[in-house]
């Protein structure tokens, strides 16, 4: 699949580590705010086998502040373009913003990833405008209320139909197809329930032809089934990514690179040494 400038191979399996630059993350507590910290969290990440890095300038946890335009150019650009003249890596940008993909592709980005699936005004021309790959996540609901009883008819069969309706959208656009990813979103507008039956059934989006992105790293649904805090989810977010491995994932969206990158080989042993 191509991304801007750089060609990577999907049939092999993938992992992209988050950088988030924000200073009210849930996960990382604002470790990465400041260019020189992210890039050395970038570097670490890249020598453990990354192949993308996801940047990210805006919290998405429930409560979190919004954030301007501006300032989530000022968080995100200098890392983009910092990491782009020095790594041989894909950048992603985790925004929302029109502005913010194009500034971002401009800086060296290859990857628009958008929990809103480009749902926000102008993001579809935008994001077309780039040339960039487009990941297309589901999502109930807003951040901010997205957790408040969520329900659905059958979660599986409902992710699939919004995906679907989301790439033809793209298609209409003017998006190749060649560009586009997916991601059913785990715990975005999701119940535990939820979260472990779309696991289950993922070989079911894969009806819809398309490279699929996965996070499940260090999310409620490894928590709250094992009753960990965050710093003590590895061992449950890496169960959790080895079975989406085998049912399809392409992509995992990781904290912790050199630990799911290890999980990855072990998955591919298997075909290595088929006879
Ligand atoms: C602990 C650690 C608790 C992390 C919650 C979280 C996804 C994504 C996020 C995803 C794609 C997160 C930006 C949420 N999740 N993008 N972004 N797919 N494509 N929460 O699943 O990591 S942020």
């Amino acid at each position: 699949m191509q991304f801007k400038d750089k060609h990577i191979d999907l049939t092999i399996p993938r992992v992209m580590g988050i950088l988030n630059v924000t200073p009210d993350s849930f996960s990382d507590g604002g470790k990465y705010v400041g260019l020189d910290n992210a890039l050395t969290q970038a570097e670490i990440m890249i020598s453990a086998g990354a192949d993308f890095i996801d940047v990210g300038g805006e919290s998405t946890r429930p409560g979190a502040q919004d954030v301007g335009v501006q300032q989530e150019l000022d968080r995100t650009i200098p890392v983009i373009e910092a990491i782009h003249a020095n790594f041989d890596v894909v950048v992603s940008i985790d925004t929302s913003k029109p502005q913010v993909m194009k500034h971002a592709v401009d800086a060296g980005a290859g990857l628009i990833n958008d929990i809103r699936a480009l749902s926000e005004e102008g993001a579809i021309k935008a994001a077309a405008k780039t040339g960039a790959a487009i990941c297309l996540m589901h999502m109930q609901g807003q951040p901010k209320n997205m957790q408040q009883a969520p329900t659905y008819d059958d979660v599986v069969n409902d992710v699939i139909a919004f995906l679907q309706s989301k790439i033809e959208q793209c298609l209409r656009a003017g998006i190749p197809k060649s560009l586009l990813m997916i991601d059913p979103g785990f715990g975005f507008g999701k119940t535990l329930p939820h979260n472990y039956q779309i696991l289950d059934r993922l070989e079911e989006m894969k009806e819809l032809d398309l490279p699929m992105l996965i996070g499940v790293s260090r999310k409620s649904m490894i928590g709250n089934l094992l009753d960990r805090e965050v710093d003590e989810r590895l061992a449950g977010s890496i169960a959790a990514a080895t079975i989406a491995l085998t049912k399809g994932a392409s992509i995992l969206r990781v904290h912790d690179v050199k630990q799911t990158v290890d999980a990855v080989k072990v998955v591919l042993a298997l075909s290595a040494y088929k006879d």
